[in-house]
Parts: structure tokens; C-alpha cells; sequence
């Protein structure tokens, strides 16, 4: 096999032992990389029903076969395990060292399993594999931890590790690498606590090999030019991803109060140009000329590094208008391992719970003071923060009476950072999203702002799906960034290219397109197969905030999402996608995407129409 490596490590916490493990060329050609693999590999190995938390769970990391060549942004893998937080399929994608290095010491990925009696980190140096004692890193933050490892085995070498917030299993706890890159918002993070793992860290040194390193090297020369050439790199290189706070609020899809309105009466002082004015280094994933981590100092001096994901959900979200606090609450999410989009949600939810007078603890829109107090509860686990720190789903559970109206997620994942109240694209993408509420699988948000904000076409519906084979499937399985597609509009006819001299295999758009429905699928049949009969369609429904409270400000004040037709899109979904009215594929729409054996597994708990 060229392009892949053909080999996964295998490391077994309880035993403890490592172990690699060939896999077939039908592997690499049915499901490419990265997602595919990791949904592949749970499907097939977790027990039904395990519990998310204990050893019998699997944490994976996975690169796809473009990860650590030499190509625009292909620094990146998947981390990915059932997810503690939705008891569904969750991943996250990273930028990382680690995933060159992983794919440089010879592998595709590492499953971890098992559970080490007490802290230990992983040590993969080329092909031999240490477990080693990690008491002494245990509580340590994640940015003093990779600093610790890379000191013990010197650098450069790829880290992962976990803060206190894996450590003690919050829920939304994910995985950080160089101190501002972070993965895995459905609590991977707190996958890898519950092993009484604290990191892994990796050095690879061999050439991964390639179909036809040549053309790869000139493929590799001319896109990296290419980006370079292209005429908002300028721009993009100044804010990256941070000018979506001016467009969020410019169309009042920025969220604000919980999510209660669009617009935010101080989204300029959080904004791009501001921060631009602010910022002190960039800093990015490996293999990346149009590196994005704007980094600015926040309000205690520290280093910070911002996206717009951090500043929408822990600013205008929680009704934060001074940049440099926000930047703290990112500089602590990041070292403590905690999602911010998650923490920006549970932060905001109390706030809401508190001004409805429904809890014992006052809490304000806007209180930094309380805000980074409220943070470090959820981290730590005391008082109410323990009860954030299982989500908001259950978090508005506990309360009680009309919190679940308004605790933002769809199957328990927190809201990622667009409000839609007048954005049913948007709203059908995080209904359907593979891991629940992420504008990951379909960012529609922007294409729907110019094609009509208020129409529920099935246009809509169509953008959607493209949207979720494209990223959701295309680039989660190559692991490779998409922001140089998106942001810049490097062209998709790349990425058949780079395949092909990556691996010798001649896959077209049309080929990926079905890995990526097949990959889709498979990760929907996960979420039924634990779920079984208490999956209905209302799983794909977004919160009903959106549908019962009208916009109080802005220029679509007034303004809600139409329940009867969005359920009618959702079901135009269901029909395009060959799912019956519940959500559930059909039994010839698994046979048509070779998952037959799939279909077999899944009529043990539900009925498949044909
Ligand atoms: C992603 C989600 C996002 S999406 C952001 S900001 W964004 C938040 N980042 C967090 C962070 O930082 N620290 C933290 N403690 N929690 C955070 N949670 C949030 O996580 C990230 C970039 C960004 S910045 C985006 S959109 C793109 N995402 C990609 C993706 O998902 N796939 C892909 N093939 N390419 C992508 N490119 C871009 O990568 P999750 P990163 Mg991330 C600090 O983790 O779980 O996937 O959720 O990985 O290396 O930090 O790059 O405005
Ligand atoms: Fe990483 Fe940003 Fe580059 Fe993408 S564009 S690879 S997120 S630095």
C-alpha cells in the first residue's frame, strides 16, 4: 500500500501492551482515513451500550492518507471514541504535530483501550512503545504537561494531552496540542481521563511513502504557491477566522445571550479588526502557509490564541464585550482541555437560569469576575459547576419546568456559535451533523445568507447534503484542513490529485462522495444502534428556542423558525438521503453503500423499512 501506512498501533492500557496491526487495502479504498476509519473501527469493536466512561470504550486517533505529506494544511487527524456527553458516535479534528509524527513512525492511527491502573502518558518513539508513569503530570494544566514531555524526550516531537477538565471527566473536556490547537468537543477529553491517560506523544522519522513522490513534491510546490496567490490571503492571514464576528453581527446570526438574540451591542470590541490591532504572533497547524491562530494577550499578559467559535461563545454568547477577558477564558479553556463552544453554552445557560431566578447561585450576562469563578467550578467539579459539567441537556434536565426550551444542543452537543432564528439551513445542518449541534459537517450559514434567509427551498436541503459529504466526509476522512478550500476557494479538483499521487488510487469527486455517504450512514447507524428505540426523528430537531421566542432586536426582530416546515425539510432530508421517516437508512440504502452487514446488526434493535 503506498499513501497509507497499512498499520494501526494497537496499545492496551490495562494490560499493558502495544501491539501493531496490519489492516487490508478495502479498508483504506471503502472508508480513506481519518472519520471513516474511526466510525468503521467503533462500529465494529465497541460493545452496544458500553458506557462511554469505562475501559471498554476506545479512543482513537486517526490521520487520513494525505496527513503529514507535504500538501496544503494536511497536519491534522481525528480523535474520536462514543462520546460521553451524547451517547453517540464523537469526534473532533486537530491540528497537530502528532499526526505527522504518527503517520512518520509508521502508522495510521492508535486505538487506545483499557483503562492504566494509575496516570500513565504513551511514549511512541519510530516502532517501539512506552507506557509511562504519569503521577507526576496528573493535575498539571495541558500546556505545562506538553512542555514536561517534549523536555523529558526532546524536541520536536508530536503531544496530546489532557488538563484538569479531562482529568476529572467534564463531559465537553477535548485534547490540546501546542497550546492552542483542540479537539474532540464531545469529551474525547474525557475519554482519555477516564484511562488514566494524561498524553500521548510521538517522534516519527522514516519518509511515508508515496504512489509517486514526485509528482506529489510538484503537486505540493504549486497548491502552496497557489494559495499564496489567492486575493483574500492577505486578509485571511491578518484575521483569519476571527472577521466572522463583524459578518455574524452585520446579518444577526451572531449568538448572544444563550442564543436568545443575533446581534450583540459590543460585537466591534470582540471583532477581527480589533483583535488585529491586539494580535502578537500567528501561529498554526503543521504544513500550513495560511496559518490562522491569531494570538493576542489577554488580561492578565498571557498568550491567547482566538477563533471566531472561542470569541462568539465565550463573548457575545455570555454578553462578554472586552476582548482581552475573553481571551483569558480561551487561555484557560485551552490549558485546562475544556470545549469552549461547550463552556461558552453551559456558562451562558446559568447565566440565564440565574437572571429566571431558577437557581441559587447569581451569576450575570457579562461577569467575567463570575464567569472565570463559574469556569473553573465546571472544571473542578464543585457545586453547581458539577451539574454544568455533565452538558447543558442534562444541566436543563435537573432544573426542570421550560429549561430544555432553552438549553441550546441537539443530542446533547452544545450549539456551535450561529443563531438561527431566520437561518432554517443552518438549523437543518446541526440537526443532521454527525456528532450533533457543529457547524462542522455543513457550514451553510453564508451561502444562506445570499440565497434567502427565510426560505425553506429545497435548494436548502441539497446545500446541505453537499455540504456534509464535502466536510463532514471528504476532508474528515483525508484529515486535511478545509479552510484553504472554504476560505480561500483553493479548488476541490486538488484533492483527486493529491490522492492519486498520494496513493495510486484514481478516486474521483464522485467516488469520495460515496465514501462520504457511506461514512455518514454508518456513523447515523451508531447513533440508532445505542439509541434503539428511543430514537425518533425529534433526535434531528433543533432547540425549541427558536421556534417559540421571537428575536427581541435587530433587523429580523420579530422573527422565529416555523416548526412545520422544518420539519417538512427534514423529511425532504430523510427522502434524499434514502432514510425512512424516522431517520433511519433503509435497508437498500445501506445495500447500495456495501453495508449490508450493517443493516444485518441494526435489525436486532429496530426495524429497517425496506
Ligand atoms: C472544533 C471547534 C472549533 S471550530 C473551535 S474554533 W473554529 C473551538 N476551538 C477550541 C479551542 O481553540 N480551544 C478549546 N479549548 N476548545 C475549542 N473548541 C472549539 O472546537 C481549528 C480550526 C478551526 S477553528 C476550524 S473552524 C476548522 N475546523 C476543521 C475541522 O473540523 N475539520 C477539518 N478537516 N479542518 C478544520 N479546519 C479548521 O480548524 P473540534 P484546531 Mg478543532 C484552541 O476541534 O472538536 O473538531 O471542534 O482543531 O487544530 O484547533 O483547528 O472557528
Ligand atoms: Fe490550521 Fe488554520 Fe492552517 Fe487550517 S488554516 S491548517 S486551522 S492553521
Amino acid at each position: 500500500m503506498k499513501g497509507w501506512n497499512g498499520q494501526l498501533l494497537r496499545v492496551d492500557l490495562s494490560k499493558p501492551k502495544a501491539r501493531a496491526q496490519k489492516y487490508d487495502g478495502k479498508l483504506a479504498r471503502t472508508f480513506l482515513g481519518g472519520r471513516g476509519f474511526a466510525v468503521k473501527i467503533l462500529w465494529d469493536e465497541l460493545r452496544v451500550n458500553v458506557a462511554a466512561l469505562s475501559p471498554e470504550n476506545k479512543l482513537l486517533f486517526v490521520a487520513g492518507p494525505l496527513s503529514g505529506f507535504l500538501l496544503p494544511s494536511s497536519g491534522k487527524l481525528v480523535v474520536a471514541a462514543k462520546s460521553p456527553l451524547t451517547g453517540g458516535y464523537g469526534d473532533g479534528n486537530v491540528g497537530t504535530m502528532l499526526a505527522v509524527h504518527m503517520r512518520r513512525a509508521g502508522y495510521d492511527g492508535v486505538i487506545i483501550e483499557g483503562k492504566a491502573k494509575k496516570p500513565v502518558y504513551i511514549w511512541i518513539n519510530g516502532g517501539r512503545t512506552e507506557i509511562i508513569d504519569a503521577g507526576d503530570l496528573w493535575g498539571l494544566g495541558s500546556f505545562k504537561t506538553e512542555k514536561e514531555v517534549e523536555a523529558r524526550h526532546g524536541k520536536p516531537i508530536g503531544v496530546l494531552s489532557i488538563g484538569p477538565a479531562g482529568e476529572n471527566m467534564v463531559k465537553f473536556a477535548n485534547i490540546v496540542s501546542q497550546q492552542g490547537r483542540a479537539g474532540g468537543r464531545a469529551g474525547m477529553g474525557a475519554v482519555m481521563g477516564s484511562k488514566n491517560l494524561k498524553a500521548v506523544a510521538i517522534k516519527g522519522t522514516q519518509e511515508i511513502s508515496a504512489a509517486d513522490p514526485d509528482e506529489l513534491k510538484r503537486l505540493g510546490t504549486d497548491a502552496h504557491r497557489e494559495i499564496l496567490d489567492k486575493s483574500n490571503y492577505d486578509f485571511w492571514k491578518r484575521q483569519g477566522t476571527m472577521a466572522t464576528i463583524e459578518w455574524s453581527q452585520e446579518n444577526s446570526v451572531l449568538p448572544t445571550n444563550n442564543f436568545r438574540e443575533g446581534v450583540f451591542d459590543e460585537a466591534e470590541s470582540i471583532g477581527g479588526f480589533i483583535m488585529e490591532k491586539m494580535k502578537v504572533s500567528n501561529r498554526g497547524c503543521p504544513n500550513c502557509n495560511m496559518t490562522c491562530g491569531n494570538v493576542i494577550k489577554d488580561s492578565t499578559d498571557e498568550p491567547s490564541e482566538l477563533d471566531y467559535e472561542n470569541v462568539a461563545m465565550l463573548g457575545s454568547n455570555i454578553g462578554l464585550g472586552k476582548l482581552k477577558e475573553v481571551a483569558s477564558l480561551n487561555r484557560l479553556a485551552d490549558d485546562w482541555g475544556i470545549d469552549t463552544i461547550s463552556l461558552g453554552n453551559a456558562i451562558g445557560f446559568a447565566m440565564e437560569a440565574s437572571e429566571r431566578k431558577l437557581l441559587d447561585y447569581e451569576i450575570e450576562w457579562g461577569d467575567f469576575d463570575r464567569a472565570k469563578a463559574l469556569a473553573g467550578d465546571i472544571v473542578y467539579r464543585r457545586g453547581i459547576g458539577s451539574t454544568l459539567a455533565e452538558g447543558t441537556r442534562f444541566a436543563s434536565e435537573k432544573l426542570g419546568g421550560d429549561a430544555s426550551d432553552w438549553a441550546m444542543h441537539v443530542k446533547g452537543l452544545e450549539m456551535s456559535g450561529y443563531d438561527c432564528h431566520v437561518a432554517p439551513g443552518m438549523a437543518l445542518s446541526y440537526g443532521t451533523c454527525s456528532i450533533g449541534a457543529h457547524h462542522k459537517d455543513a457550514w451553510i450559514i453564508s451561502w444562506e445568507v445570499s440565497f434567502g434567509r427565510e426560505s425553506y427551498a429545497e435548494a436548502k436541503v441539497d446545500k446541505v447534503i453537499e455540504l456534509q459529504r464535502i466536510r463532514g466526509g471528504i476532508f474528515e476522512c483525508l484529515t486535511t484542513c478545509r479552510l484553504p478550500w472554504i476560505e480561500l476557494g483553493f479548488e476541490l479538483d486538488w484533492y483527486p490529485k493529491f490522492l492519486s499521487a498520494a496513493t495510486g488510487e484514481n478516486l474521483t469527486m464522485r467516488d469520495l462522495n460515496v465514501i462520504a455517504d457511506r461514512v455518514l450512514n454508518l456513523a447515523r447507524a451508531f447513533w440508532i444502534r445505542e439509541y434503539q428505540k428511543g430514537w425518533s426523528a425529534a433526535a434531528d430537531n433543533p432547540p425549541p428556542r427558536w421556534f417559540k421566542e421571537p428575536l427581541t432586536r435587530g433587523p429580523f426582530k420579530g422573527k422565529v423558525l416555523d416548526r412545520e416546515k422544518y420539519d417538512a425539510m427534514l423529511q425532504l432530508y430523510y427522502g434524499k438521503r434514502g432514510w425512512d421517516t424516522r431517520g433511519i437508512p433503509r435497508q437498500t440504502t445501506l445495500e447500495t453503500l456495501e453495508l449490508l452487514d450493517v443493516a444485518q446488526e441494526l435489525l436486532r434493535y429496530v426495524k429497517l423499512a425496506k
